[in-house]
């Protein structure tokens, strides 16, 4: 048998697709409700991989979908095509990032187009593009007229080898997310999102999205953002005008406090520390050069050994004026809460560890025993009492249960003027510039007398000079100032000579909005048409990696927030629903450039051709899960499609048939399938719908080979089926088929028929007869039959009456319609 010529039938497609514009999303004309699908767009770092492969059939899985449920379509594509890899690529090889780039994009765009995904192709957009980018700077300056742009010093997260900072949400574990080196802190003055201003609606309106998001993912945002409720409580010090703040959740243990710690960076620390011995202000200085080597994670780690320096200054307790030690240790962090925190080691592990090592007091202050248990002492169980219980030791508090005294603690504290409730975030503001050449330039000036000013629109966007002038090697500051030329402008107000800002932005901003660019991505009027917006926006399905967890979707959440805010869309979340497909391992490992174990989509295509790699990924396990390519079968998926198409082939009569006659086992598969189908989709279960299908194919071909064959109205209304599903996954096979079946193409527009319930009942079922316990004979029996008729079948039954002989039943079980169990003697 010969085998079909799959990359004839490909590029037939293909072809047909690109002339008709088929997946073209419909214009406001269109009366078809719409759907929004995007997957998240490709970084140009080279080829596409099969982790791009199944992260864009998934998409057309749900694209092509709803235009088979009668929906207007939007499936866009584009490149996220700014950033350091190019930049990297570049310094390594003297070449141009931007040569790099659009190199890659054209390599990319051939792999894709051969993958036969249903993208309309009109609306792709490069990051890069000065249309593009241009917007971004639109945005920024939008940002910075609200107030939301901002340019301050503080000690910031410096990437040493990639010499350039990075946002918080960049550090992972203590390295950087690009190329691995620790992270140190530098002092530097940036610009910043004012994304904190967003914090609580950022938090509170992922209770939207529950069901709709994977909870992990919900989980992980509501963690990074981190809201703590507690309160604010002010301590005076003891030859210092100023209170000092500290925040705490446990107002509560307030009569427990022993002393008082302050984070050795904090500005806090340097200003006590000046009023002490010589000896202390030397140790504090080491002590500080330590504590700057260490990251974060290092100095909350609860298993390190405590560290600290005491200041030789004093904190009065404002509930009982007691006078507290203040130390400075680095387990205290500088940018969390005030940078200072009142130390009470009975309730706090932190706490009490460092106390003992530097024998501070121990006191107890919340009776958590059970009852008629003794408390435990952590002064010498080294264990500190962190559950619920009873206050004591506290004053007017004593006897009130934890929360009760928290409250209380609040109010005595509000009305004294020494503390009040407050809230605490984990989220920090969004750093977003960055000193690397490749990247939107920021739009902004700074004029010979200090002040910042626009650049004005008339002047934008702000161009990135050709690098080949420039010096692109890492040097700590902007290649950019290094152009003297490009750097080198006007002072818009007076008009003297001023600089241009030579940083540019973090390319997560470039991805921020990018989805309602789509809408109109040829505008240059606007960075999107708000009426664009409300037709297609938010996204209804968005489709990438859990590596996007908490960057990118925090960050396109909070830009969608301030467009909001602008009065420019109507929703506040972009993404209506999300599924995190897994990744595509080989040999157990993760795919990377470094390792050199890449699977390529274009050697795939070339070898197996776009259906086989398409249905071989889908039907390698569930969308969420990983999957080892190893476990991806491109044969077996080649033989299905190849024996669907057969089946097309092998129906002779026309289309539009009357199928009432047809074989009934066979309708029953298809119309379960017609019935199933939907909900599985809806439910992300595609690997489902490939065994489902190929159930049905094998089905056909069983009549096909028994009884009426070919001819009979069943096998064409079961293959006709296969063509309208299997376009989800092999849709270069299925508008084949349907070609073959006699219809006009495209099958991409069909609607599926809806299943017909009559065939969804199972007449008849196979009943189980037992004879003292042991399956004697089977019986084909209506699904309906009543009890004493299934009895009279078994005892009838010739099989069951051998096994009897000449003994007597004397007891039987009935369960209509499955079971007959006879107990005889
Ligand atoms: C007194 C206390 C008693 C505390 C107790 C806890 C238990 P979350 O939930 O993460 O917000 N804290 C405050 N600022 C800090 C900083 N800059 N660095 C390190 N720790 C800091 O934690 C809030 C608690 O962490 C605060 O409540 C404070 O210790 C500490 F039995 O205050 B607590």
């Amino acid at each position: 048998e010969q085998a079909p010529d799959i990359h004839a039938i490909q590029n037939k497609w293909q072809a047909y697709w690109d002339e008709n514009g088929t997946f073209l999303a419909g214009g406001d004309e269109d009366p078809r409700p719409r759907k929004y699908v995007l997957a998240m767009f490709p970084y140009p770092s080279g080829d596409m991989h099969m982790g791009h492969a199944s992260n864009y059939l998934y998409s057309d899985i749900v694209a092509r979908y709803w235009r088979h449920r009668g929906h207007n379509v939007m499936q866009p594509i584009g490149w996220d095509s700014f950033g350091l890899p190019a930049e990297n690529a570049a310094i390594q090889r003297g070449a141009d990032p931007r040569e790099w780039t659009y190199g890659n994009i054209a390599q990319q765009r051939e792999s894709l187009g051969r993958y036969g995904v249903s993208f309309d192709w009109s609306r792709v957009l490069h990051t890069s593009d000065p249309e593009y980018y241009q917007w971004n700077q639109w945005l920024f300056q939008q940002m910075y007229d609200r107030g939301l742009a901002y340019r301050t010093e503080s000690p910031v997260n410096w990437c040493p080898n990639d010499q350039t900072v990075l946002a918080n949400e960049q550090v992972i574990d203590g390295a950087c997310d690009r190329c691995g080196a620790t992270v140190i802190k530098k002092k530097l003055t940036q610009w910043y999102f004012k994304i904190t201003d967003y914090a609580d609606r950022l938090l509170d309106d992922l209770d939207q999205l529950e069901g709709r998001w994977p909870h992990k993912v919900l989980q992980m945002q509501r963690n990074w953002i981190g809201r703590s409720i507690g309160a604010d409580i002010d301590f005076e010090i003891e030859g210092r005008a100023d209170k000092v703040t500290v925040f705490s959740t446990r107002a509560d243990t307030l009569h427990g406090a022993t002393f008082m710690v302050v984070a050795p960076d904090s500005d806090l620390a340097a200003e006590l520390v000046a009023t002490a011995s010589p000896e202390t202000r030397m140790r504090f200085q080491d002590y500080l050069d330590q504590t700057q080597k260490q990251t974060d994670i290092e100095r909350q780690s609860s298993d390190r050994e405590k560290t600290g320096v005491p200041l030789e200054r004093f904190a009065i307790n404002p509930v009982n004026g007691e006078k507290l030690p203040i130390w400075a240790a680095d387990y205290v962090l500088a940018d969390y809460g005030h940078g200072a925190v009142m130390a009470v080691p009975a309730h706090d592990q932190r706490d009490l560890d460092f106390a003992l090592k530097f024998e501070l007091p121990v006191r107890v202050v919340l009776d958590t025993s059970a009852e008629g248990e003794e408390l435990a002492n952590p002064a010498e169980t080294g264990e500190a009492l962190t559950g619920e219980g009873v206050l004591i030791n506290s004053g007017e508090l004593d006897g009130l249960p934890k929360a009760d005294a928290i409250a209380r603690m609040i109010e005595i504290l509000a009305d004294s003027g020494s503390g009040r409730a407050s809230k605490q975030y984990r989220l920090r503001d969004w750093l977003i510039s960055r000193q690397r050449f490749w990247g939107t330039p920021i739009p902004m000036i700074h004029t010979a007398d200090g002040r910042i000013e626009k650049v004005p629109s008339d002047q934008l966007p702000v161009r990135l000079p050709v690098a080949k002038d420039i010096d692109l090697k890492p040097k700590g500051t902007s290649p950019l100032g290094g152009a003297t030329e490009w750097v080198t402008t006007v002072d818009p107000v007076t008009g003297e000579q001023a600089l241009r800002d030579p940083d540019t932005m973090d390319t997560f901003v470039d991805s921020s909005w990018y989805y309602l660019r789509f809408l109109s991505p040829k505008s240059d009027q606007f960075a999107f048409d708000p009426n664009e917006a409300d037709r297609w926006a938010p996204v209804d399905t968005y489709i990438g990696g859990v590596e996007h967890a908490i960057l990118h979707l925090l960050y396109a959440r909070f830009i969608t927030k301030v467009l909001h805010d602008m009065g420019l869309v109507k929703f506040t979340e972009p993404f209506s629903a999300l599924i995190n497909q897994g990744m595509v391992l080989l040999d157990g490992s993760k795919m990377s450039k470094s390792k050199g174990n890449l699977v390529q989509v274009s050697e795939q295509l070339d070898e197996n051709g776009s259906d086989a790699v398409r249905v071989a990924l889908a039907f390698a396990g569930p969308v969420e899960d990983d999957k080892d390519w190893n476990d991806v079968h491109t044969a077996g998926a080649k033989k299905f499609l190849a024996r669907a198409l057969r089946a097309a082939q092998d129906v002779a009569s026309e289309p539009g048939i009357s199928f009432d006659g047809g074989d009934k086992a066979l309708r029953g598969v298809t119309h379960h399938l017609l019935n199933d189908a939907p909900g599985l989709v809806e439910q992300t279960k595609y690997n489902v719908v490939v065994a489902r299908l190929m159930e049905l194919v094998n089905a056909i071909r069983k009549t096909i080979d028994s009884g009426a064959g070919a001819a009979d109205p069943a096998v064409r209304e079961a293959v006709e089926t296969v063509a309208v599903v299997l376009d989800l996954v092999a849709p270069h096979t299925a508008e084949e088929m349907w070609e073959i079946l006699g219809h006009a193409p495209s099958v991409s527009a069909v609607d599926w028929a809806p299943a017909d319930p009559a065939l969804l009942v199972e007449d008849e079922v196979t009943a189980v007869v037992q004879v003292n316990g042991k399956v004697r004979s089977q019986l084909q029996v209506p699904a309906d039959i009543s009890v004493d008729d299934l009895e009279k079948l078994a005892r009838e039954d010739e099989k069951v009456l051998r096994f009897i002989g000449d003994k007597q039943i004397f007891k039987a079980i009935v369960r209509a319609p499955k079971l007959v169990s006879l107990v005889v003697k």
